[in-house]
């Protein structure tokens, strides 16, 4: 039971930390990019999942602040991997719907970037399908804008939500990620493989990169490797860790 004060002083005693998860590019079998995931090292609980508090921040409004920190602090370390001449990851950072609909919201981005030093190509921002949908012309402008400033856009939890297919064609996005729930039960649930078999094509045809998330298992990898998609971002590979760990993963795979 968390109680928004707790989550406001937490962000202010520096108790929140992002952890890294790799996605593995398949073809070179190297990371190429990392998800930045937010914990709460509790004092007295330990670390706490977002899953307990990122509803309770969306609820409050509190997740506007929560995801500028975020942002920030994820632009900053992959900036700091590349000053140190330790690695170039591109950062992608889970966008909420009120945040993507906060009329500031590009603006918040290119600041930033500009604060931070960060490439925007070092920069992706995952919004879900079902965030993206409520309001499709200004979903196009904002695409747009972001498009323009030059950073990656991806659909996180991809099939899960209500994208029609002609959307799909005019959306300025850069990547599908597949949710994990269509990845778990690979190779042997005939109806997932055939989704997910249809969104690796959908994906390739019309020119996009395609990721699968959730992969456990080398069978899982080896399908989805034998259909074509881009890259993996799972336990099979890795976990979410914290970015000293991540920097020894990434430099004994390359
Ligand atoms: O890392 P974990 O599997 O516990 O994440 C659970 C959920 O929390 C995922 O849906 C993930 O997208 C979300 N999440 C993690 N970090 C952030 C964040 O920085 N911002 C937002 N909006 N959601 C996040
Ligand atoms: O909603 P979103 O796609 O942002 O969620 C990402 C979350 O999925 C991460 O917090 C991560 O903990 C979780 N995740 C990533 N890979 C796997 C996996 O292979 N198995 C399981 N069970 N969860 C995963
Ligand atoms: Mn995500
Ligand atoms: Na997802």
């Amino acid at each position: 039971f968390i109680l928004m004060s707790e989550l406001d002083k937490a962000l202010s005693r520096q108790e929140f930390i992002l952890f890294y998860q790799p996605r593995v590019e398949l073809e070179t079998n190297t990371v190429k990019g990392v998800e930045a995931l937010i914990r709460w090292k509790h004092p007295q609980h330990g670390f706490i999942s977002p899953g307990e508090f990122i509803p309770l921040a969306e609820e409050t409004g509190f997740i506007a602040t929560l995801g500028e920190w975020v942002l920030w602090e994820a632009c900053r370390q992959s900036k700091a991997w590349l000053d140190e001449g330790i690695c170039e990851l591109r950062v992608a950072v889970n966008v909420a719907a009120q945040q993507f609909w906060d009329p500031g919201f590009v603006a918040m981005v290119r600041r930033t970037l500009h604060e931070t030093g960060l490439d925007p190509q070092l920069l992706e921002l995952e919004i879900t399908e079902s965030a993206l949908m409520s309001d499709q012309f200004r979903m196009m402008d904002v695409l747009s804008e972001l498009q323009e400033l030059g950073v990656y856009v991806s659909i996180d939890d991809f099939g899960t939500g209500y994208s029609s297919l002609s959307y799909l064609k005019r959306f300025k996005v850069n990547t599908l990620k597949i949710d994990r729930s269509f990845i778990q039960d690979l190779p042997e649930d005939t109806e997932d493989a055939a989704i997910t078999t249809t969104i690796i094509s959908l994906a390739r045809n019309l020119g996009l990169q395609v990721t699968a998330e959730g992969a456990e298992r080398a069978d899982q990898v080896e399908f989805l490797r034998q259909r074509g998609c881009d890259s993996i971002q799972g336990f099979y590979y890795g976990r979410p860790m914290p970015p000293e760990e991540l920097v020894s993963f990434v430099q004994s795979r390359s």
